[in-house]
């Protein structure tokens, strides 16, 4: 937002009805994204590493070398969270500062760094709720072929194994992927992510290998566990898919996009079959899920919880702006339509309404408990001159995204939770610093962190929605 902009009125923070007593709150981040230290303690390169070489792949050729410093800056972060009232902190772990090169034994270095950050949370009386994948495959793996390659899944489990074998005596709840469509689209089809690589058929190979990667490792933590408590799942992005007319070319865009960024997912971890109509939409674009006898089995390991990161609902048409409904290569056309509706910085429409109506189609669909493990925006801050962060647009969008949560949940969604993502401003994958999700701002020149009146929005409205007196 620029100075020519006019901010929209700072919302009150009051407590937002329907939710109970016991939702969790929370912030999130991701160790890519904050912790900087790239070479140090032992870590070894991950494909992000890399790929931020790769003239043009980031902007201004941004990195995250040193980042947000979180590496270093534990203690005070922890600080930071624990002062926004939040009861869960969610993080991921780096899979090449845990096990370097992506084999062989643990760093026990890279462990302690998380021991760390987990004993502080725990000081603070904050969960710790770990992601064991945020995109950070160790470059060895992605030389060995990556997730296109069925051994990927077999490392990522043992990768797994080992990290719940460190931790799992502090640590209850675990997430094994996060985003796994980003993993394989992003990084193998369109290549606007690491490792850069642009091949459909391979895109695809990758979304079986990484569900593949998430069943295996579900195992073998469910086997650690025993009887010790654990609440283990998985992170999808997903959104709403809505045609543009009533037609059939419309209604049609609406299933391929559905099958291919929620079905794809949602319907092997849930109900261990990969959709048909997906099956035979992949055939036609000459690609394949490379499934082997008992992978469904595997997949489809008892969830606990699905982590649900929302951001923006899509309008489809089957047809191009001139009418066609085949497109260069003769496939049907699937079109996201632009909206006449408010935007973020990243250029995403401001849809609250569609979380409320995914959270009802999950529960009616898949049934199992879900938490918003990342909702959030993107917009332009400005600093006061008093040094303060107005930002009344990311209070809104977060204000009007938690009460899309208690919609659902008062229509029947079993949503237990609300993470914002993110804590504080940081790497923005190919946008580099450029975009800045946090609810606290980071000086990127002094890395001091300042909570934006976004922040302070959401520790008052937890506060008021918990109905705990103010400190
Ligand atoms: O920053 C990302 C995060 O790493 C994954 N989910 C979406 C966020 C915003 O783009």
């Amino acid at each position: 937002m620029n100075a020519t902009t006019p901010q929209p009125l700072s919302l009150p923070p009051v407590a937002v009805p329907g939710l109970p007593a016991d939702f969790r709150w929370g912030v999130a981040t991701s160790a890519y994204q904050i912790e900087g230290a790239a070479a140090e303690d032992g870590r070894t390169p991950s494909i992000w590493d890399t790929f931020c070489r790769v003239p043009g792949a980031v902007i201004r050729g941004e990195h995250g070398d040193v980042a947000c410093d979180h590496y270093h800056r534990v203690a005070e972060d922890v600080e930071l969270i624990a002062g926004l009232g939040v009861d869960t902190y969610r993080f991921s772990l780096a899979w090449p500062r845990i096990q370097p090169g992506g084999g062989g034994p643990a760093n026990a270095k890279g462990l302690d760094f998380y021991k760390r950050l987990i004993d502080e949370l725990h000081g603070k009386n904050i969960t710790p709720w770990i992601t064991l994948y945020h995109w950070d495959l160790p470059q060895e793996l992605e030389d060995a072929g990556g997730w296109p390659a069925r051994d990927t899944a077999y490392r990522f489990a043992d990768y797994a194994a080992l990290a719940y074998e460190a931790l799992g005596d502090r640590v209850e709840h675990w997430t094994t992927l996060n985003e796994p469509w980003c993993s394989a689209m992003l990084g193998y089809d369109s290549g606007v992510h690491a490792p850069g690589r642009t091949h459909f058929p391979d895109a695809i190979r990758a979304v079986h290998h990484l569900l593949l990667g998430h069943g295996l490792a579900s195992r073998r933590i469910r086997e650690a566990a025993g009887d010790n408590p654990l609440e283990l799942g998985i992170t999808l992005n997903l959104g709403t898919a809505t045609p543009e007319t009533d037609s059939e070319a419309d209604r049609e865009a609406c299933r391929r996009a559905d099958g291919l960024g929620r079905r794809i997912y949602l319907d092997p971890l849930v109900h261990g079959r990969y959709p048909e109509d997906v099956v035979a939409d992949l055939a036609r674009r000459g690609a394949q899920l490379p499934v082997r006898d008992g992978d469904l089995e595997t997949i489809a390991a008892p969830l606990d919880v699905l982590g649900v990161n929302f951001y923006s609902g899509t309008l489809f048409s089957g047809t191009t702006e001139d009418g066609a409904t085949e497109d260069a290569d003769g496939l049907p056309v699937t079109r996201g339509v632009r909206r006449d509706l408010p935007r973020t910085a990243m250029d995403w429409e401001i849809t609250p309404g569609s979380l409320t109506e995914l959270l009802l189609r999950l529960e009616r669909d898949y049934g199992v408990p879900t938490v918003i493990t990342e909702n959030g925006a993107a917009f332009d801050d400005t600093v006061a001159a008093d040094g303060s962060v107005p930002d009344a647009d990311r209070t809104a969008y977060v204000a009007d995204h938690i009460a899309a949560v208690a919609a659902a949940r008062e229509r029947g969604a079993d949503v237990r939770g609300y993470f914002a993502w993110s804590l504080m401003d940081n790497f923005e994958w190919a946008y580099g610093y450029d975009k800045r999700f946090g609810i606290v701002r980071v000086d990127y020149d002094t890395q001091a962190r300042t909570l934006k009146d976004s922040a302070k929005w959401y520790r008052d409205t937890i506060r008021l929605t918990r109905g705990t007196p103010a400190p």
